[in-house]
């Protein structure tokens, strides 16, 4: 069977990579003063150097020539133009639709779906505005203080991440909550902070069938109903965020208050239709446009950039050399930004259920490696936790480090020193340090060197560890959008070259339907299902002891 242009160019790749293991980037730093302008870009207020990579620039050419032969220019226009590029649910991927700034149409099926997206806009724009304003009450009179949006998945972790993205911009008088698991207590312990006459919920469900919100919102109505009492009171509380009317309305909503999204929005991807209906309730029209807005420039660039000045591009090209090339298992995202410490959260969803999957758009087994695991956490409290296995680990770890020059805290002095950590520790994840610089520190701190050979291999840090830091100058509404539109993009990019549906999710249908059959056993007590042994003494042993009273835990609770 001959080879196509994309296995073509993955073999030239491969024989590539067969000197470039060997790449030391201290040398390569050494031997071109030029490489952090050579491997750089400006995207507006988002700087990404990518220059401590391990990569030359024939590195970086032919993968630019794998995303070339995967197609990934003519793809990017399908998904601009609307066509159903998501092929195993027949629908075309439009969250640029969502943002899309400009005047002109993008149809699916022929239809040009700008004039619903603008309506909508319109309409949470009139609702954001009353209830910010304070003209819109509660039952009692009151204005309201408190937004809890219950959701899950796509219908939570981005309006969440937002939020606290952008909580300098918050209405001074306004409070955003989210509502996800439906774990009783994570209910509970919001449901205890609000008062029923000044809380708005939305509920937020692209299918309004999902058990955990549609549980948690059904909890809620009955904790405001407890006070309120009359039914009617319903419609100054409640709003909700779906494509599923009949279900809206069945719930008790009035159908005036329910926000109307589409098909073509993956959930992972919902967070600029009218699921971020809880960001623009809190920071208001003007910075929700903004958001819009900069994702927007973002998707303008990556449709037009070459593919050699492409952010998106060449994040996912650095990304594709990781994990097909050196095997790297993870990618961790690291900001050193309190307002962005649920960014890497959000990333995981949007990352791994985009791309983590083992059958190709064709319905093939994939032979090679696909999406990585994504994780991490804030930067400077990794620092004093999982770097150590960065550091001095045996596994390659490729990471983003994000930052902002600006901050919006008062307190410049303690941003300087977030940031010097910040910059020391890419330097030293590249750098590393040789035994001749470990002797030389150890010395200048004033001690014998022979007094600590026994354990000087301890203190060497190989190095070559690479990371991409993306600089913005400030988290605004407009960079943030840009940044998470650069994700956005990165991972459609991947999943180009992997040959794969970044937008279906089957893994996590999977879930919705399983447990079901369990709670119908658990509700009827019927333990003789068929299920593996493991799972019915499982169920069993919970049954045994959720039905009984726990003595001991009432003596704890002093009952
Ligand atoms: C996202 C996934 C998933 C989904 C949730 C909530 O891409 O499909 O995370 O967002 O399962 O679904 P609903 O919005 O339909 O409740």
């Amino acid at each position: 069977m001959s080879m196509g242009p994309r296995e073509v160019a993955f073999n030239t790749l491969q024989q590539h990579f067969e000197d470039a293991r060997h790449l030391k980037m201290r040398e390569l730093f050494e031997g071109d003063k030029d490489r952090f302008q050579r491997f750089s870009l400006r995207f507006q207020d988002i700087l990404l150097d990518y220059s401590k990579n391990l990569i030359t620039t024939e590195t970086m050419a032919q993968l630019f020539e794998l995303a070339r032969a995967s197609d990934v220019e003519s793809w990017r226009d399908r998904m601009f133009h609307g066509e159903k590029i998501n092929n195993t649910e027949r629908r075309a991927v439009l969250h640029i639709a969502l943002r899309n700034r400009s005047a002109g149409p993008i149809t699916v099926d022929g239809e040009d779906v700008m004039p619903a997206v603008r309506d909508v806009i319109v309409h949470m724009s009139e609702f954001s505005g009353r209830v910010r304003s304070g003209e819109w009450k509660g039952y009692t009179g009151k204005r309201i203080t408190d937004v809890v949006n219950i959701g899950i998945g796509g219908s939570d972790l981005g309006p969440k991440m937002v939020y606290e993205a952008l909580k300098p911009y918050r209405h001074p008088q306004m409070r955003a909550h989210f509502i996800s698991n439906v774990d009783g207590a994570h209910t509970e312990e919001i449901l205890e902070q609000l008062d029923p006459e000044t809380t708005l919920f939305i509920v937020s469900s692209k299918t309004f069938t999902t058990q955990e919100t549609i549980t948690n919102a059904n909890t809620a109505r009955s904790w405001f109903l407890a006070t309120a009492e009359d039914t009617a009171h319903i419609a100054k509380h409640f709003v909700a965020v779906s494509t599923n009317r009949e279900a809206v309305i069945d719930f008790g909503i009035n159908p005036d208050n329910m926000f109307e999204f589409w098909d073509w929005v993956g959930g992972r991807y919902s967070l600029w239709s009218a699921i971020g209906l809880s960001v623009m309730l809190l920071v208001g029209e003007h910075n929700f446009n903004a958001l819009l807005e900069g994702a927007h420039a973002m998707d303008n660039h990556f449709a037009t950039a070459p593919l050699e000045q492409n952010m998106p591009v060449i994040l996912a090209m650095l990304g594709v050399w990781y994990n097909n090339f050196f095997g790297a298992e993870t990618h961790a995202i690291l900001p050193y930004d309190h307002y962005l410490r649920s960014l890497p959260m959000y990333l995981e969803q949007a990352d791994m259920e985009s791309n983590g999957k083992s059958v190709d758009r064709d319905g093939h087994r994939a032979k090679y490696s696909t999406g990585p695991i994504v994780w991490g956490a804030t930067g400077i409290n990794g620092q004093h936790a999982f770097y150590q296995l960065i550091h001095q680990g045996t596994k390659l770890i490729p990471a983003d480090f994000i930052a902002s020059i600006q901050t919006h805290s008062q307190l410049t002095q303690q941003h300087d020193i977030m940031m010097s950590n910040f910059f020391a520790q890419t330097e030293a994840m590249m750098r590393g340090r040789t035994l001749e610089e470990t002797c030389e520190a150890i010395q200048a701190s004033g001690l014998d060197v022979d007094d600590v050979h026994d354990r000087l291999e301890h203190m060497v840090f190989e190095g070559n560890h690479p990371s991409n830091t993306i600089l913005l100058k400030r988290l605004t509404p407009f960079n943030l959008g840009s940044l998470i539109a650069l994700y956005e993009h990165k991972i459609f990019v991947q999943g180009i070259v992997w040959n794969l549906n970044s937008y279906d999710q089957w893994g996590v249908e999977l879930g919705k339907q399983l447990a079901k059959k369990i709670l119908n056993e658990f509700e009827s007590e019927d333990t003789t299902a068929v299920h593996d042994a493991s799972t019915s003494n499982l169920i069993r042993y919970y049954l045994e002891f959720s039905r009984t009273l726990d003595e001991r835990a009432d003596a704890e609770n002093g009952s």
